[in-house]
C-alpha cells in the first residue's frame, strides 16, 4: 500500500483511483514486458567469512560465540515459490535457489527492541513525521490532485474492522489513515505498547527498518534468505510446519479466524499481535515465521521476479530485481514483506504460507508490519573482533 493509500480515498477516491490506475496499468505492462534481464538476479556463491567461493549444499555453523537472540540458518538448495493450484501468480514458478549460511533472528524485533535503538540514536520514525507533498505525488499517476494540508500530518494506517460484511476488493473500508499512530501508539492516540514490551514493533516503514539494523550491525534479510528459513529444512511443504492443515483447536500461529475482516474468533489466542514466542518454533527454530506480522525483506517487488529468473537451472543468493515495479500502484516504489499476520485467513490471502510474498511502500508502515533481521559471519567475526 502506498503513501496515496494511506492518505486515503481523500485524493481521487477509491474507485476512481482504480480506473486512474488501470489505465496507466495498461501502458506500463506492455514496458514490462520489454524488461527480462536478470542480471541482478543472481551472484557468485561465496563464504560469508572467507569470500571465497563456495561448494553447493548447507554451511556448517560456525565455531564460536553465538550472536545473541539469533539462529544459525545453514543454507543450501531449495525450491523458491510454489507452482501449485493454492499459491498466487506472485509465487510462480518454483525454481531452484541456493544461499549461503547466515545468522537470522529468532524472532520479529520487538516494542523493547525497537525502544532501546531510538533512545540510543534519537531516530523518528516515518509514521511520526510529517509527509512531503513532492514525496506523495512522486507515487501517483500525472495529473491527480494533491491532496488537501490539512490532511498532511503525521500518522499510519490502522486496521479497524467494519461494522458489517464488505467486498474483499474494498480494503480501504477495513484501514484507516491514523493521525498519531506510530510504534508507541499501535492503534492511534489513546493506545501505547506498555505492557507489551514483547510484542513485534508495528508501523515501521522499510526505512525504519534498515536505520535500525544498520544501528544492530545487521541487514534485512533476502527474499530467498528468508523463505529459506521459513521453511525450516521442510522443501516444497505448504507451511512452515508442513502440509497438515491449518486446526482449530491446535492453533498453530497468530492469523486471523472467522469471518475477514469482521468478526474475529479469536481462537489462537489474539486478535492484534501476540508476544513473540508465543507458538512453536519451526526446524531452523526460528518463531512467528507465519503469522503474527508482516516482514520486511531488503528486495525490490516485482509480481514477475521469479519470471525474471527464466532460464536459470540454479539462482544463487539472489538479491532481487534491481527496481521494483508494480502494476497496481506503478509510480510506488516498494519492497517485498513475507509471512503474512494477524490479520490473513484462508478466505482472503492466505499469506502464512512460506511462499506467499508482497510489495508495500517503502514508506508506509501499518499495524501489522514489522521486521526481523539477518546477519553474515563476517558481521559478527568483526564485532567480536572489536569487543
Ligand atoms: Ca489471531
Ligand atoms: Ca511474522
Amino acid at each position: 500500500m502506498s503513501t496515496l493509500l494511506r492518505i486515503g480515498a481523500r485524493l481521487i477516491g477509491f474507485h476512481g483511483m482504480n480506473a486512474t490506475l488501470s489505465a496507466v496499468l495498461l501502458l506500463v505492462m506492455g514496458c514490462s514486458r520489454d524488461s527480462s534481464s536478470p542480471s541482478s538476479n543472481s551472484a557468485t556463491a561465496s563464504d560469508p567469512a572467507t569470500g571465497k567461493p563456495t561448494r553447493s549444499g548447507p554451511t556448517p555453523q560456525p565455531t564460536g560465540a553465538t550472536p545473541p537472540g539469533m539462529v544459525w540458518i545453514p543454507g543450501g538448495e531449495f525450491t523458491m515459490g510454489d507452482n501449485s493450484a493454492h499459491a498466487h501468480m506472485v509465487e510462480k514458478p518454483a525454481h531452484r535457489v541456493r544461499v549461503d549460511g547466515f545468522w537470522m533472528d529468532q524472532t520479529e524485533v520487538t516494542n523493547a527492541q525497537f525502544r532501546e535503538f531510538v533512545l540510543a540514536t534519537g531516530y523518528v520514525s516515518t509514521a511520526e513525521s510529517i509527509p512531503k507533498l513532492e514525496d506523495i505525488m512522486s507515487q501517483v499517476p500525472p495529473g491527480t490532485p494533491p491532496p488537501p494540508p490539512e490532511t498532511l500530518v503525521a500518522g499510519s494506517m490502522v486496521f479497524s474492522p467494519p461494522a458489517r460484511s464488505v467486498p474483499l476488493h474494498r480494503f480501504d473500508l477495513w484501514w484507516h489513515w491514523t493521525p498519531a499512530a506510530d510504534w508507541r501508539h499501535p492503534n492511534g492516540p489513546g493506545s501505547s505498547i506498555d505492557d507489551i514490551d514483547d510484542h513485534p514493533v508495528v508501523h515501521v516503514s522499510w526505512d525504519d527498518a534498515v536505520a535500525y539494523t544498520k544501528w544492530a550491525g545487521k541487514e534485512l534479510p533476502t527474499e530467498a534468505q528468508w523463505e529459506f528459513a521459513a521453511r525450516g529444512g521442510l522443501d516444497e511443504k505448504r507451511f512452515v510446519w508442513g502440509n497438515e492443515p491449518l486446526s482449530e483447536t491446535k492453533p498453530r500461529l497468530n492469523i486471523w479466524q472467522g469471518s475477514f475482516p469482521v468478526a474475529n474468533t479469536e481462537t489462537d489466542g489474539y486478535s492484534r499481535t501476540a508476544p513473540v514466542k508465543s507458538f512453536a518454533p519451526n526446524g531452523f527454530g526460528l518463531y512467528e515465521m507465519a503469522g503474527n506480522v508482516w516482514e520486511w525483506c531488503s528486495d525490490w517487488y516485482r509480481p514477475d521476479t521469479y519470471h525474471l529468473r527464466a532460464g536459470q537451472n540454479l539462482v544463487v543468493n539472489p538479491t532481487g530485481p534491481e527496481s521494483s515495479f508494480d502494476p497496481r500502484e506503478p509510480y510506488a516504489p516498494k519492497r517485498v514483506l513475507r509471512g503474512g499476520s494477524f490479520l490473513c485467513n484462508d478466505s482472503y490471502c492466505s499469506a502464512y504460507r512460506p511462499s506467499a510474498r508482497r510489495g508495500n511502500s517503502i514508506d508506509t508502515g501499518m499495524s501489522h508490519m514489522g521486521f526481523r533481521c539477518v546477519m553474515t559471519q563476517s558481521a559478527w567475526n568483526a564485532r567480536t573482533k572489536n569487543r
